[in-house]
């Protein structure tokens, strides 16, 4: 799709998605210094965080070196809805290869470019959780180590959505999807499993790991920016609620994105070189149980007699991470937080 002029006005919806429209009745979202990188008439579903997620930090990436971006995508649900063949929402050049290898192509592109002496374009590559934590993870671990000259971004919705919601590395403990059923003494997908990433990516040592949410989107554009002013590899992990695979209301996606930091379940934080430098402080801590009774994905727990041993576990993960990041206090070495979680960061 050629690239839109921003307009100071909207016409219309796109809840069927600006794709559907004549194109001289498409409009973009005003604001003279967006460019719309991620841009109206992809298929996501309403509410989707990941989408809100993109749109942001692409735009402020594209701020942040003045339009000279590449971006590679894994497979997923960013990449599925938003170029539906032979039609694309990007407005950037854009590239998807396969589900497991965006951070082995992004690097290709940033090797490219240096051989070409273009270095003032940059890459940032982009997947799910899945996508990133699992079959590519790989990849990216060796992006990590060589300090590779890219920004890699995960959307973390905690499964993988795109294809039926299926568990993945990153999906919490007690949370239902397709193959973590809520029966039996666990139910749900069970404790003491899943990976951190951005522990893991902090103890490659790059220059830079952050951790984000569709909640703040001020400090995701910030992170954005901050990561641009980097060389060398860097990762940002954004907390993306999903409404189809959590069974939340479109219209919370949101709040549970910021029930979710406010919980002490998703630590918000930036690193550099392996060490933690800030933290997110908890505005007011609320009981998880606040944040969970808004997904179906959690309503097992609730049931008749109620799962209080469960929600219980999953409140101590929750204050263990505030404590561990210091989210009342002040913050802990990268030992210190290894020390005290193995698993992701919920
Ligand atoms: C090698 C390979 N295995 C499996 C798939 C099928 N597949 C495509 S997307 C996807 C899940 C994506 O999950 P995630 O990375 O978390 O992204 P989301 O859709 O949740 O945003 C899977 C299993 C594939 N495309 N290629
Ligand atoms: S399934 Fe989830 S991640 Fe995928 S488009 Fe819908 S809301 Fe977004
Ligand atoms: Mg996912």
């Amino acid at each position: 799709m050629p690239y839109q002029e921003v307009k100071l006005y909207q016409t219309g919806t796109y809840a069927v998605g600006g794709r559907l429209l004549d194109p001289e009745k498409r409009a973009v979202q005003a604001r003279m210094e967006r460019s719309n990188t991620l841009t109206c008439g992809h298929r996501a579903c309403q509410g989707c965080g990941e989408a809100l997620g993109a749109r942001f930090a692409l735009d402020s990436a594209m701020r942040a070196t003045k339009g000279k971006l590449i971006a590679a995508n894994a497979t997923g649900c960013l990449e599925v809805f938003s170029t539906p063949y032979p039609e694309s929402s990007w407005q950037l050049p854009w590239i998807h290869s396969l589900f497991g290898n965006a951070p082995a192509v992004s690097t290709g592109i940033a090797a490219a470019l240096k051989a070409k002496g273009r270095e003032d374009i940059r890459v940032v590559g982009q997947g799910g959780d899945g996508g990133t934590l699992d079959i590519g993870f790989g990849c990216l671990s060796g992006m990590f180590e060589r300090n590779d000259d890219v920004l890699f971004i995960c959307y973390d919705n905690e499964a993988y959505m795109n294809t039926g919601v299926q568990r993945s590395g990153a999906t919490p403990p007690g949370a239902r999807t397709a193959n973590t059923k809520p029966v039996g003494d666990e139910p749900g997908n069970v404790f003491g499993q899943g990976k951190n990433a951005p522990l893991i990516a902090m103890a490659h040592e790059i220059p830079y790991v952050a951790t984000a949410t569709v909640a703040e989107l001020r400090d995701l554009e910030y992170k954005v920016e901050r990561a641009m002013e980097f060389r060398g590899a860097r990762y940002l992990h954004v907390f993306v609620p999903c409404p189809l695979g959590w069974g939340s209301a479109s219209a919370d996606t949101v709040e549970i994105a910021r029930l979710a930091k406010e919980t002490g379940i998703f630590p918000v934080f930036e690193a550099e070189d392996g060490e933690v430098v800030g933290v997110s402080k908890i505005r007011k801590q609320v009981p998880v149980t606040e944040y969970l009774r808004l997904q179906k994905r959690y309503a097992h727990l609730f049931k008749d007699p109620p799962r209080t041993d469960v929600i219980e576990a999953i409140q101590a993960r929750a204050d263990a991470n505030i404590r561990r990041f210091g989210l009342n206090g002040g913050h802990g070495s990268l030992p210190d937080l290894l020390a005290d979680a193995p698993h992701g960061p919920q």
